[in-house]
């Protein structure tokens, strides 16, 4: 898989040959590892972005208040120990201008940045079957032929707008979350709305709570906060991490969810209900997710588990939120902890005892319109310099379903997934050769960077692969596929997550109900990497550019073994 060479005069020019072997959409962490390894295997590469710098959600989410929630030191690159000795994050859980400065660092200590195009949005990528190639088009007027086509364009990266009727009415400012600019938005003294109370607008509100003049916190359905516990990171611990640096990659290497936390060996009711509550008093001063993986066991399972949690978080938001009709209405109703995907917060509760912050509920005052200079609900309007819509995001499939992407005998891949996306491995999709998008939807639910890092070494093994054994394209088998799409289906009912949270698509009308996630986790990418690898990527056709232009394709489907999944 090289550049191929020019033709010598004379003979009749063959297919155009590519400008780059690799080419990878998106500077967010997953396409930063993503070009670092392909370069590093020694193939051309270039990487398009369609903002003006690196960091990808972590550089559109830069809101006040936006932050880690895994830690740190885990959700970093972990390939080189030399960067992860010299960096030395600040707090367990870094906020959003830290983590885009060690993203900055890490693309300038490894010389990355030459290789980025900034303010490139891909509009059209097509695939050139006579040459085995990409042609990429940018909305800034490029075009990159390229042989590989990498998509890691995140699966929370297109910000999602209500269809509220009025919303391009107003006129005072208007913002998401998910768009934030680069310039700092000016709260002081400003009457605020904030719509949404997801991870983005519960880490926001408490933040900006005490420099407005007033904040209405428009609510559809409450979530089950609990705190984050960030602390900075204090001289003996920076130098415990260094030292325990290979332990903690063996322990992230070999979690299902990619966390340091370990899993508890109780469940709730083999602790007698003093003991019970004192466990969740201490899960309660826990960082963040080991409130999901170090809980008691059945706290997924067992719903009376769950409900007797559920009733402490209830007593914990009574004992902090003064009016009692405010913290009634903080405290969900309709569903259990970690359906939806929970949120972690610092002063969150602490923030509706204010006396300028107000919480509209609306489930019982739903939002009418959008006036030009506020918000009307059944209860009346409300008037607002600034409105932040902290209203998700087209998760999973948002990027890649609109980036014109069109395979094998011009299929739309907009139009291949319109009942769902089909992967295998969460990496590629059949009809669509040599592209991949490690990062996208049927990845496994944790801490992403780990999982994203374990499909971007798989993506770059394979093309190694592919190059060494003189073919220049790959794409995987129907029938692999069919066999892992049909066991991310299927097994989404053993999901954690109900229906009701967005990893099901159900935030976004109209589009198809399917889990996009992978509720088998790391164990079950990793089992499927080893059996690719056994198999001599038997699950995958490849072929060679002599093969194509005589008509004599080279295929090894003939061979699948029938990939189990
Ligand atoms: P989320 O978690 O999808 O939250 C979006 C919020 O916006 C949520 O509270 C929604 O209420 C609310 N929403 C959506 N549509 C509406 C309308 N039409 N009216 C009122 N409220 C609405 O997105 P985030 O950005 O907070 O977090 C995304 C991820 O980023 C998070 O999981 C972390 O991984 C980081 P709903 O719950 O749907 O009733």
């Amino acid at each position: 898989m090289t550049t191929s060479p020019e033709p010598a005069s004379g003979q009749s020019p063959g297919p155009p040959a590519p400008d780059v072997d690799v080419l990878v959409v998106g500077a967010g962490i997953t396409g930063i590892y993503q070009l670092y390894r392909a370069r590093e295997a020694g193939f051309s590469v270039q990487l398009v972005e369609a903002g003006d710098g690196v960091g990808g959600t972590w550089y559109w989410n830069r809101y006040p208040g936006a932050r880690f929630d895994s830690e740190s030191y885990t959700y970093a690159f972990l390939f080189s120990r030399e960067l992860f000795d010299e960096w030395e994050w600040q707090e367990h859980f870094a906020g959003q201008p830290e983590i885009e400065r060690y993203l900055n660092h890490v693309v300038d200590r490894f010389d990355l940045r030459r290789h980025m195009r900034f303010g490139a949005k891909v509009t059209s990528a097509t695939y050139d079957e006579p040459s085995g190639t990409w042609r990429v088009v940018t909305g800034d007027g490029g075009e990159v032929r390229t042989r590989v086509l990498v998509a890691a364009t995140g699966v929370l990266s297109v910000p999602y707008f209500p269809d509220v009727p009025g919303r391009e009415d107003f006129r005072g400012e208007s913002y998401h979350t998910g768009l934030w600019p680069t310039t700092p938005v000016d709260f002081a003294g400003k009457r605020v709305a904030v719509i949404g109370t997801g991870s983005s607008g519960v880490q926001l509100i408490p933040v900006i709570a005490g420099e407005v003049a007033s904040l209405t916190v428009y609510q559809r359905t409450a979530n089950w906060c609990t705190p984050l516990n960030n602390a900075p990171i204090a001289p003996d611990e920076q130098a415990k991490l260094r030292a325990d640096f290979d332990a903690m990659c063996e322990t992230l290497n070999t979690s299902p969810a990619g966390f340091l936390h370990g899993a508890h060996d109780r469940a709730t009711y083999d602790d007698p209900e003093e003991e019970r509550l004192a466990f969740f008093e201490q899960m309660w001063n826990s960082p963040g997710f080991s409130k999901l993986i170090s809980h008691y066991t059945d706290l997924m399972v067992d719903p009376a588990a769950n409900a007797e949690w559920c009733e402490f978080l209830a007593g914990k938001v009574r004992g902090i939120v003064r009016d009692p009709a405010t913290a009634e209405k903080l405290i969900p109703k309709d569903h259990r902890f970690a359906e939806k995907r929970p949120p972690f917060v610092h002063g969150y509760y602490e923030a509706f005892n204010l006396p300028d912050v107000m919480l509209v509920d609306l489930k019982e005052t739903p939002i009418l319109r959008v006036t030009p200079s506020g918000i009307e609900t059944a209860e009346g309007i409300r008037e607002f310099d600034i409105v932040v819509w902290a209203t998700g995001f087209d998760f999973g499939t948002g990027a890649l379903l609109r980036m014109g992407i069109r395979g094998r005998d011009g299929l739309a891949l907009a139009d291949d997934w319109a009942d769902g996306p089909r992967t295998f491995l969460g990496v590629q999709t059949a009809g669509f050769p040599n592209l991949f998008f490690p990062g996208g939807p049927h990845a496994a639910a944790g801490n992403n960077p780990r999982y994203n890092g374990d499909q971007v070494d798989f993506v770059t093994e394979t093309i190694v692969y592919v190059r060494d054994h003189g073919y220049d394209t790959v794409e995987v088998g129907r029938e692999a596929q069919e066999r892992w799409t049909s066991m991310v289906d299927r097994n989404a009912s053993k999901s954690n997550f109900g229906e009701i949270s967005y990893y099901f698509g159900t935030n976004i009308p109209g589009k198809p109900r399917k889990y996009l996630l992978n509720s088998g986790g790391r164990p079950k990418l990793f089992a499927m990497i080893a059996e690719v690898l056994q198999s001599d990527y038997a699950a995958f056709r490849m072929s060679r550019s002599s093969d194509r232009s005589t008509d004599r394709s080279t295929d090894r489907s003939t061979d699948l073994t029938g990939t189990s999944a």
